[in-house]
């Protein structure tokens, strides 16, 4: 195994790594940023190496000086975690380039998946259904007006280059089409520098489900089922669960094989997540895919008693996968919420700042993965996650119970958070009964406010 790792990351996913690798055998390095010198992942780290200031351009993101690091310690791979880093072709060459193992699939895979049109057509070709859509993508108005007229309305014209939802604009008549093809553009050119649009057949009140797989160096793999995404605000994931009420026994192994075909195609390496819409009439279609492990990878652990990360670092190794498809199966439901320095009284803006009490719920069926104690400050400079609560249940109503429970028992002073949205988000009969599409929160949480 590698003796030494070191971990292109900060906050609670950095610690998240380090302890899949100490509990291995494996040393670990931290880099940080100034604005970090004080933070927990540093601290548990067997090393640690300031690679810069505070902005993340200028720290976790700058690739030269976590390559440095890295060789400077004699880190034998790099785990990127989530965001920064994670998802650049250009940091995995870097790091091959200079002997060392990046802790994730090849440029070439991340590339092909980075890229939406090239990702839609290589899901097409390895039989994976996509949302109707123009083949690749559409160079003119007229065009597009041909195209919506064969599919019908709504159609939504999509960024090539997009994500998170950006450059994306719902056309519900011909009248509409040129407003929203010119709009998708302009957004399209300022987010990402390329204003390359397509165009599919618009799903109404979709669920967002994506599967979990993992597959080893000889292309053995294995999907580890479902999560269900669907309650996002402004695309950014609140609460994720597993399994997905909306799937049967068949749909799920359907789509559990899907993504691993999809991954095949791409000689796809290590942990990765193929992202689904979902339609009411029970069809799936593929969205993206995330060559990464996710915040929400925890809710796949807690169903089906297997360490992701563990595992990403073993098939980084070289390690077959340790478990094959007939040796899982799902334990119960499991529910993350993601605790947000965010303000949801006031549109859900960033709350940092110096934490005065942060007492964390625990008990049987709890998990909370975090890096912050009280007393410290939370920076400005990167996201808002601060901790993620897992609960686990035998059925959905259990973990519901318990994430009430245990939502009711964490108690953070000095910040806003979002622990009490999500205990009201919970709360309603909506989420209870399952009906819960990516529409939830502006539909049922748009008036929402405490006493
Ligand atoms: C869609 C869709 C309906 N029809 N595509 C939003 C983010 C981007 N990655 C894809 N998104 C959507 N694509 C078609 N053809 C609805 C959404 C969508 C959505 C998807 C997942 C989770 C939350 C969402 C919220 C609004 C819209």
């Amino acid at each position: 195994m590698f003796k030494k790792i070191l971990v292109a990351n900060r906050g609670e996913v950095a610690l998240r790594v380090m302890r899949s690798a100490r509990e291995m055998g494996i040393k670990t390095v931290a880099v940080y940023s100034q604005a970090d010198v004080n933070s927990r992942h540093v601290e548990e780290a067997d090393e640690a190496i300031c690679i810069g200031p505070a902005p993340s351009n200028q720290s976790y993101l700058v690739i030269p000086n976590i390559i440095q690091a890295a060789l400077q310690t004699g880190a034998e791979a790099i785990h990127p975690g989530y965001g920064f880093l994670a998802e650049n072709a250009e940091f995995a060459r870097a790091c091959t380039d200079n002997g060392l193992k990046f802790i994730g699939p090849s440029p070439e895979a991340i590339n092909k998946m980075g890229n939406k049109s090239i990702a839609r057509e290589t899901a097409t070709a390895a039989g994976v259904p996509v949302v109707p859509g123009s083949p690749g993508a559409i160079e003119t108005v007229d065009e597009a007006r041909a195209f919506a007229d064969r599919v019908g309305y709504p159609v939504l014209v999509k960024a090539s280059a997009g994500g998170g939802g950006k450059g994306m604009r719902v056309a519900v008549d011909a009248d509409d089409l040129q407003k929203q093809w010119d709009a998708a553009r302009t957004e399209a050119l300022a987010a990402f520098g390329d204003d390359t649009v397509y165009l599919e057949k618009y799903l109404l009140r979709p669920r967002h489900i994506e599967i979990q797989i993992l597959v080893d160096q000889n292309g053995k793999g294995a999907y580890l089922y479902e999560r269900d995404c669907s309650v996002q605000r402004r695309h950014q994931k609140l609460i994720e669960e597993a399994p997905s009420v909306a799937l049967t026994p068949e749909r799920r192994k359907e789509m559990g094989e899907a993504a691993l075909q999809l991954a095949a195609s791409v000689d796809y390496e290590g942990a990765g997540t193929v992202e689904c819409l979902f339609d009411q009439d029970g069809s799936f279609y593929f969205m993206e895919m995330n060559t990464r492990i996710q915040v929400e990878h925890c809710v796949t652990e807690m169903i089906v008693d297997r360490d992701i990360v563990a595992e990403q670092i073993s098939i980084a190794y070289g390690n077959p996968l340790s478990f094959s498809q007939e040796d899982l199966s799902i334990r119960g439901h499991a529910i993350e919420f993601r605790i947000n320095a965010e303000d949801p009284r006031k549109n859900f803006q960033p709350s940092p700042g110096r934490v005065t009490r942060f007492a964390v719920p625990g008990g049987y069926g709890v998990r909370v993965d975090t890096y912050l104690e009280a007393g410290k400050d939370i920076p400005p400079f990167y996201d808002s996650l601060v901790a993620k609560l897992l609960v686990w249940g035998a059925t959905r109503e259990e973990a519901i119970a318990r994430g009430k429970r245990a939502l009711k028992e964490f108690h953070v002073e000095g910040i806003a958070t979002t622990i009490d949205f999500h205990y009201a988000a919970l709360d309603r009969p909506v989420f209870e009964t399952g009906e819960v599409y990516t529409d939830f929160l502006e539909k049922e949480m748009g008036d929402w406010d405490v006493e």
